[in-house]
């Protein structure tokens, strides 16, 4: 049976791509390549530099920096960022999943965090959610992003658990490859056109149901 549940934070836990869209827009302003809320839906779930890159290519400016000056570029975006997440509190937490999470907890389930950010410990903290954590994957000690299957691959290694009886929840598309590619079963947050790849496919964190998760996924 499942035994563990390996969680992405940023549309799952809480809603930090506005966070990330507010400090993303005005680097780009910045630099001369605005962009919109449309636009930065192609940033979620994208570490930090393949991030800056989607956004230099947007301008076409990839080769106007070195990767030095890229670097200095991501930095002053993350400086912005860690400002802006200073605001959240529990409060942030989306709809039901404080309550899911528990009764995932009264199960006897062990719960990891499979996050492309390195902003994740801090978030945890500031939704109050740290301990409910065994586990929380350092994503600079990864060699390949989402949709690769190494964050969770790994999620499921801290656990002490096999892939195969963990589940993994996630609200982009390239985080519920990474799920189906490491052997677990996928819980996808969003719309069914946007989670066509996903075992099992909620609209909302507030329709996450333990019970049928765990049926589902069983059988
Ligand atoms: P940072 P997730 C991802 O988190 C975000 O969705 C993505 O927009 C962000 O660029 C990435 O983390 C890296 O974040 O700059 O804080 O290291 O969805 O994998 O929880
Ligand atoms: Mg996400």
């Amino acid at each position: 049976g499942m035994r563990g549940i390996v969680f992405d934070l940023d549309g799952v836990l809480t809603d930090t791509a506005e966070y990330h869209y507010q400090a993303w827009k005005a680097l780009g302003e910045k630099i001369g390549i605005p962009f919109d809320r449309a636009f930065n839906e192609n940033l979620k779930g994208i570490s930090r530099m393949d991030s800056l890159e989607r956004i230099l290519e947007l301008g076409h400016k990839e080769n106007d920096y070195t990767q030095a000056e890229k670097e200095i570029l991501a930095s002053d975006k993350n400086e912005h960022y860690k400002e802006l997440i200073l605001e959240i509190t529990p409060k942030d937490l989306l709809p039901g999943i404080k309550a899911f999470i528990e009764a995932a907890k009264a199960r006897g389930l062990r719960l990891a965090l499979a996050s492309a950010s390195k902003n994740g410990p801090v978030i945890l903290e500031r939704l109050g959610m740290t301990d409910y954590f065994e586990a929380v994957v350092d994503p600079s000690t990864l060699e390949h992003g989402k949709p690769d299957p190494e964050i969770f691959t790994k999620g499921a290694e801290l656990l002490g658990l096999p892939a195969e009886e963990c589940v993994g929840i996630e609200d982009a598309q390239a985080g519920i490859a990474a799920i189906n590619a490491a052997g677990m079963f996928s819980v996808g947050v969003g719309s069914a056109e946007s989670m066509k790849e996903a075992d099992l496919f909620v609209e909302s964190t507030a329709d996450l149901d333990l019970d049928e998760i765990m049926r589902a996924a069983a059988a």
